[in-house]
């Protein structure tokens, strides 16, 4: 398709995983905390990434072994690739064992929080590689991130995040910067995120303090998806969108990780800093699924879906 390329697949999956690992290092901090861990620049520390990417591995895994999504099949690469020291949440972790023990993928999610399901993180800080190869159609593309995000994330503002994540990096990949903000607006039907995302626009100039304020640096996903599309548009490069969402501090691994996924979409590999890819390919490539990986799980997405 005209004007999307190889290098914007790879560019949304690696920038998902740089925004991980700078990220990384200061999650959970404070604004301050951040910008005095980060006061002699923003290199890539360890260059480790954490559940998000993990995670992320095994939907774009799932999705090219299956030609499309498989909820058994993704779930068992969830499970494979799993490892305690990523730093995965206390609710998805419950859910990952029931999975293990071998309850239903339509089952599992339902029973953590009291039976309410997950509203986290972490359904929609996996999601890019479902934006990706279903970006030309957005009623499935809708479709298969709820699903997906079922299988860890039952609670509807669970799944509607990683919907609007998902279909962000769809719009970011077809090049529309311009007008993303309507087009979410005609889709999102939940209220917190519609309120979240039609301040956008009249945030843009805002200081850190407000905007943490009004759209939210935390776990829950409708305190950071929100906040990875603003910090996307507020920005005209990878690196400052990226950079600026970790050092809102919070969520940092995981807003870095959503907003990389969605300007590596609009601007392609070619605009991550080679540092932060040397870093990463350094921290991982030996014996783990690193940079050449996540790469190559880029083109086989872009082949599968341009059958080529
Ligand atoms: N686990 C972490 N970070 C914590 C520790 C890392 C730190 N670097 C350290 O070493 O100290 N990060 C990862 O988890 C987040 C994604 O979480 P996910 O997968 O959505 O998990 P969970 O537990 O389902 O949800 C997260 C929290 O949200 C609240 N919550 C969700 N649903 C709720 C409900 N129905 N009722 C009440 N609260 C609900 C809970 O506080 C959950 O624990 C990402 O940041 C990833 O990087
Ligand atoms: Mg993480
Ligand atoms: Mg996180």
């Amino acid at each position: 398709m005209k004007g999307i390329s190889r290098s914007k697949f790879r560019g949304a999956l690696i920038g998902s995983a740089v925004g991980d690992a700078l990220g990384a290092p200061v999650e959970g901090c404070t604004m301050e905390e951040v910008s005095s861990v980060y006061e002699n620049g923003w290199e890539l520390k360890s260059g480790r990434y954490t559940d998000d990417t993990e995670m992320m591995i095994g939907v774009a895994e799932s999705l090219i072994e299956k030609g499309g999504f498989d909820g058994t099949d993704m779930a068992r690469k969830f499970i494979r690739n799993y490892h305690a020291w990523r730093h995965y949440g206390p609710g998805t972790r419950a859910v990952l064992k029931r999975l293990k023990a071998g309850e239903h993928w339509e089952e599992a999610s339902k029973r953590v929080f009291n039976g309410e399901g997950s509203y986290g993180n972490g359904a929609a800080m996996r999601i890019a590689p479902i934006g990706l190869f279903y970006h030309d159609d957005v009623d499935t593309l809708w479709d298969i991130a709820y699903k997906a995000s079922h299988i860890t994330h039952s609670h509807v503002l669970g799944k509607e995040g990683a919907a609007i994540q998902a279909y962000s990096v769809a719009l970011a990949l077809r090049g529309q910067r311009e007008g993303m903000l309507s087009y979410l607006g005609a889709r999102i039907k939940e209220g917190i995120y519609r309120a979240k995302i039609s301040k956008i626009e009249q945030l843009l100039d805002a200081d850190r303090k407000l905007l943490i304020e009004e759209l939210g640096n935390g776990e829950a996903a409708f305190n950071s998806v929100p906040t990875a599309i603003y910090s996307f548009l507020r920005f005209h490069t990878f690196s400052d969108s990226v950079i600026y969402a970790v050092s809102l501090g919070g969520d940092t691994d995981t807003i870095g990780a959503m907003t990389g996924a969605i300007s590596g979409a609009y601007y392609g590999e070619e605009a991550i800093p080679p540092e932060w890819l040397s870093a990463l390919a350094k921290a991982e490539d030996e014996g783990r699924k690193g940079l050449r990986y996540i790469e190559w799980l880029g083109d086989e997405l872009y082949r599968i879906k341009f059958k080529i």
